[in-house]
């Protein structure tokens, strides 16, 4: 049994825009261990923007990777000009996207199954489906059409603990891809990424894991991940992926404890209004040298309408406590939120100009309403069109990624236009005070 997981690496899109390499893709990574454990041979094909065409004839089961809906009409060029087999081969997909719009991923790539929720369990059963021990019926998480043409949704699978699965397979990519050098805060370490704990409780307006549920791993789980890094592959630091490190403080103090001997330098992200003392003195004995403040807007009213719920003073005391633990500061700003203009942006700018002394860098993401966030699904509360709810809807999933500016997504053209002038102004300050380092 020989299965391809393609997964779509668009360094255009990645975060900082300068065609550098960036996380490595979990997902995937993960299910070919599973795979892997239980005896398959699987591949993870990488496809780009400019390069996805594929002999993907050798193969008996395709499992497209979706992680973001700007991601889909790349994966739709993939489908359809590779060489597959649709009669022999197990034509398969998942990831954020495909959980998102699961019956539009069915039919508009043609597949036989789409998986709709986490896939550690489903991946395994879609096999057994393929082999012939079970019908898609007994597949959990999945839609599929039946003899009738009709859509049917199977049973959700029980989520696993994530502490018990397999190392992510990170052998089966290219070393380049995983290891890299220079991403650490005044340094030339060694790191790798890596994923500690899923989801997250809180209710960003903005944001695609906002309320999702959470999978903890155990201090031990993250400390024999980063143990076999270290002996197998030399590395000197990495950086969490996870979206939101700080979610439990008992669960990052235990990850903290487990690692602390082990002597690597460390990066994460958090929320402002989680920092106190006692969690950074355990994060600073444990290596962590940087913190990525989730800041987003200087503009209080506007925190609140993105459902952020953190305050100014509250912005203000995590940086300030971040600098006295001598840890590098990297805040990150969301422009353009539906209500941005002028006045809230001068309140960003008021907020770098005051605290300057404190942030070490900063990295500023344009608002785009992300499928699968509250403000895409509920567009009238927002003042949002052009999403596919609407009449008029082009099609086009690349437009949901931060780099896609020319989109008036909310308001009106006059709204608009003060929204980009007052960006021009807010990205002019940043570049003129902060150098991107790294
Ligand atoms: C790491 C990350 C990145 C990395 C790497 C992406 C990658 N190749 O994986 C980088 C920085 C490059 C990146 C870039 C982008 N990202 Co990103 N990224 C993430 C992040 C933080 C973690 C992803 C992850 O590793 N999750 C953990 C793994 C285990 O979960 P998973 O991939 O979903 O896989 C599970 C299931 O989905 C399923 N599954 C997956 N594939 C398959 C296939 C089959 C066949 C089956 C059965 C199951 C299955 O099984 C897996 C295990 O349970 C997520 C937020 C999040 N928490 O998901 C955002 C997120 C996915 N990104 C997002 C966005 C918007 C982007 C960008 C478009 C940013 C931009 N420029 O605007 C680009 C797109 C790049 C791309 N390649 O598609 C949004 C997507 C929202 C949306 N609806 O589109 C998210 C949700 C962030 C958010 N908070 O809103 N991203
Ligand atoms: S932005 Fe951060 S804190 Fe807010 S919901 Fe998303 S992951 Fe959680």
């Amino acid at each position: 049994m020989k299965i391809a997981i393609i997964y779509p690496e668009m360094l255009e899109l990645a975060r900082f825009k300068n065609n550098r390499k960036e996380f490595p893709p979990f997902g995937p990574m993960i299910l070919a261990s599973i795979l892997e454990e239980k005896g398959y041979t699987v591949n993870i094909l990488k496809i780009t923007n400019t390069k996805y065409t594929l002999d993907l004839s050798n193969y008996n089961i395709v499992a497209f990777s979706i992680s973001a809906s700007a991601s889909f009409d790349i994966f739709s060029n993939c489908r359809f000009s590779s060489i597959i087999s649709e009669k022999s081969q197990l034509l398969i997909a998942g990831g954020i996207h495909a959980q998102l719009f699961p019956e539009q991923t069915l039919y508009n790539l043609q597949l036989h199954a789409v998986c709709y929720s986490e896939g550690e369990q489903t991946i395994l059963e879609l096999v057994d489906a393929h082999i012939g021990y079970r019908n898609f019926r007994d597949v959990s998480s999945i839609v599929y059409k039946d003899y009738n043409e009709q859509i049917v949704k199977t049973l959700e699978a029980i989520p696993k603990k994530i502490n018990l699965q397999p190392l992510p397979a990170r052998h089966l990519l290219p070393r380049e891809d995983i290891f890299l050098q220079g991403r650490l805060p005044d340094s030339n370490l060694l790191l790798a990424h890596t994923l500690f704990n899923r989801g997250c409780s809180y209710k960003c307006a903005y944001c695609a894991v906002s309320e999702t549920r959470i999978s903890y791993r155990t201090g031990e789980s993250c400390r024999r991940e980063l143990q076999y890094l270290q002996e197998n592959d030399g590395i000197d630091g990495f950086t969490i992926v996870d979206d939101n490190f700080i979610i439990n403080k008992n669960r990052v103090r235990s990850i903290c404890h487990s690692i602390q001997d082990l002597g690597l330098k460390w990066s994460a992200l958090s929320r402002v209004d989680v920092i106190d003392e006692s969690i950074l003195k355990d994060m600073v004995k444990a290596g962590c040298i940087e913190i990525k403040l989730g800041v987003e807007s200087g503009d209080e009213s506007l925190l609140k309408k993105m459902n952020k719920n953190t305050t100014i003073s509250q912005i203000e005391k995590a940086l300030r406590l971040v600098k006295s633990y001598n840890i590098n500061t990297t805040i990150m700003i969301l422009h353009g939120f539906p209500g941005e203009n002028k006045h809230t942006t001068m309140m960003t700018l008021k907020l770098l100009k005051e605290n300057s002394a404190l942030i070490d860098k900063i990295t500023m993401t344009r608002f785009v309403p992300l499928p699968g966030t509250n403000v895409y699904e509920n567009p009238n509360k927002y003042n949002v069109h052009g999403t596919h709810a609407f009449n008029g809807w082009d099609g086009k999933w690349n437009q949901f990624s931060i780099h896609f500016n020319n989109k008036h997504w909310w308001g009106n053209a006059s709204d608009f236009s003060e929204m980009n002038n007052a960006y021009k102004t807010l990205e002019d300050f940043v570049l003129t005070n902060w150098e991107y380092k790294y």
